[in-house]
């Protein structure tokens, strides 16, 4: 059977969860990565039995979530984490200095080699994350900071996981994104630089399919997807 990982489940709301479900009932292997800040509240509701009955594949058995890793996917290794910013990310999220150390080691680097250590490979890559701080305001009003961060969190993270997924992909994988026709269309309200964020995206899965095809024999895509009442869709207001 195919192996997949994939980044950004936080519950079971989103395109991530419904993704791997569709993964599960074609007889996949399931691992998440988790963000930080949404980590504890997960697992715990995973272990509870939250999930039970989101769980129920079409054939009647269960979704099993292999394992699940916590995942940054603003920082791509240790070095990069600002220490103020961990500093404030665990008192506002946590409280706890146990935090401090998962948020210093879970950069795309640190998850994939965790991943190649513990099951070798994968064949399956999927990146449903995406945050824009700013999202709410127009680009006109959005500020560097928050443009910036939207590309971090929305862009960059897909080019850092593949770059640091890719060497532990069986040859044939695939990848695929999740993106927004924002990116070409004017979308009021989807602000704060995202769109931006997803034009980049976008343009990058071609890139990306051109050079990772050729180095790893690996599929790049991304669907541009409908609405959907994620967690991430109310914060925005859609
Ligand atoms: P979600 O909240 O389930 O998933 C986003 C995940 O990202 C969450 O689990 C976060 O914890 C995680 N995350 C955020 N920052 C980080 C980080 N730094 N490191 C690691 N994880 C992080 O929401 P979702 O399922 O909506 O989002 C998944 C993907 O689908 C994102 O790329 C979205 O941009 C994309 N998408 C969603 C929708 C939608 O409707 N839900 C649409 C298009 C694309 C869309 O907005 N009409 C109106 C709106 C839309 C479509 C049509």
């Amino acid at each position: 059977g195919k192996r997949a990982f994939i980044a950004g489940v936080a519950d079971d709301n989103g395109y991530g969860w419904a993704i791997a479900k569709s993964l599960a009932a074609a007889g996949a292997e399931i691992l998440v990565g988790t963000w930080v800040p949404a980590l504890n509240i997960f697992e715990s509701s995973l272990i509870r039995g939250k999930f039970d009955e989101s769980c129920i594949l079409p054939d009647g058995s269960l979704m099993e979530i292999t394992k699940v890793y916590p995942l940054d996917a603003v920082y791509d290794c240790p070095k990069d984490v600002p220490e103020d910013e961990v500093v404030e990310s665990v008192k506002k999220d946590f409280g706890g200095i146990d935090i401090l150390v998962h948020s210093l080691a879970n950069g795309p680097e640190e998850v994939a080699g965790s991943v190649k250590k513990d099951f070798g490979s994968i064949d399956i890559l999927v990146h449903s994350l995406a945050n824009g701080p700013e999202v709410s305001k127009p680009l006109l009003e959005t500020s560097r900071n928050g443009y910036l961060a939207a590309l971090s969190a929305s862009s960059y993270s897909f080019v850092s996981l593949l770059k640091h997924f890719a060497p532990i992909m069986n040859p044939g994988g695939a990848s695929i994104s999740l993106t927004y026709i924002a990116s070409e269309r004017i979308i009021p309200g989807y602000g704060g630089g995202m769109s931006s964020a997803k034009a980049a995206l976008e343009s990058d899965t071609q890139v990306l399919a051109f050079e990772v095809g050729r180095k790893h024999k690996i599929r790049v895509n991304t669907i541009s997807a409908g609405p959907l009442r994620s967690r991430a869709a109310k914060a925005i207001g859609f």
